[in-house]
């Protein structure tokens, strides 16, 4: 049985909570609290203080696992332990929260120091007020002037099918290696 994990990453209030509750098939880990920033409380009742874990299984031979990244920043070191031990991410980015773009640039920079693994970035709330197209996205993420060749798709969290694709296109850049 090969185990496939998978990181879902991005800023606070991009989706991963819900990206990986949708698609699991166990009661996603709930690691859930309330969010104490003022800030983001104004719009964001909770947030992943740990993080999400949820399961999938694509046939006989493979399970995905996926582990959901917390999103406030004193949390940062489990960051470097789930980098450790995935062998490809998803970094959402929502598209009506440009204020974001910034904190999800750093994501990419962030990892892209430190390993070489299939990776996708998927485009959520694109159906909301104010959501930037595609290419501006890209631009802006700096995926152009940094040569970044990666898939960007589209994807709502919330829906089931949407999910799955983005995953199919991640797993698409698959190059098997053995579990740890
Ligand atoms: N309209 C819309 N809502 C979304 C989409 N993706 C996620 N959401 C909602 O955005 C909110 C924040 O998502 P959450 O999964 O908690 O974000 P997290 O902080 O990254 O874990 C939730 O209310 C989701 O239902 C999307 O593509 N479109
Ligand atoms: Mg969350």
């Amino acid at each position: 049985m090969e185990i496939l994990k998978i990181a879902v990453t991005g800023n606070v209030g991009a989706g991963k909570t819900t990206f990986i509750r949708t698609i699991s098939e166990i009661e996603v880990v709930d690691t859930e609290r309330r969010i104490t920033d003022e800030k983001i409380a104004s719009w964001k009742e909770n947030t992943t203080v740990a993080l999400d874990f949820g399961r999938l299984t694509l046939n006989s031979e493979q399970i995905v696992h996926m582990y959901g990244t917390p999103g406030q920043a004193r949390f940062d070191f489990m960051w470097d332990i789930i980098l450790n031990k995935v062998h490809a991410y998803i970094l959402l980015v929502a598209v009506h929260r440009p204020q974001d773009f910034r904190g999800a640039r750093r994501i990419l920079t962030y990892i892209n120091q430190r390993v070489q693994i299939p990776m996708i970035i998927g485009l959520t709330h694109t159906d909301c007020e104010g959501a930037w197209q595609k290419d501006d996205v890209i631009l802006a993420l700096g995926l152009t002037n940094q040569n970044i060749d990666l898939p960007v798709v589209d994807v709502n969290a919330e829906n089931p099918n949407s999910v799955a694709q983005c995953l199919l296109t991640l797993l698409e850049q698959w190059q098997p290696k053995p579990t740890t």
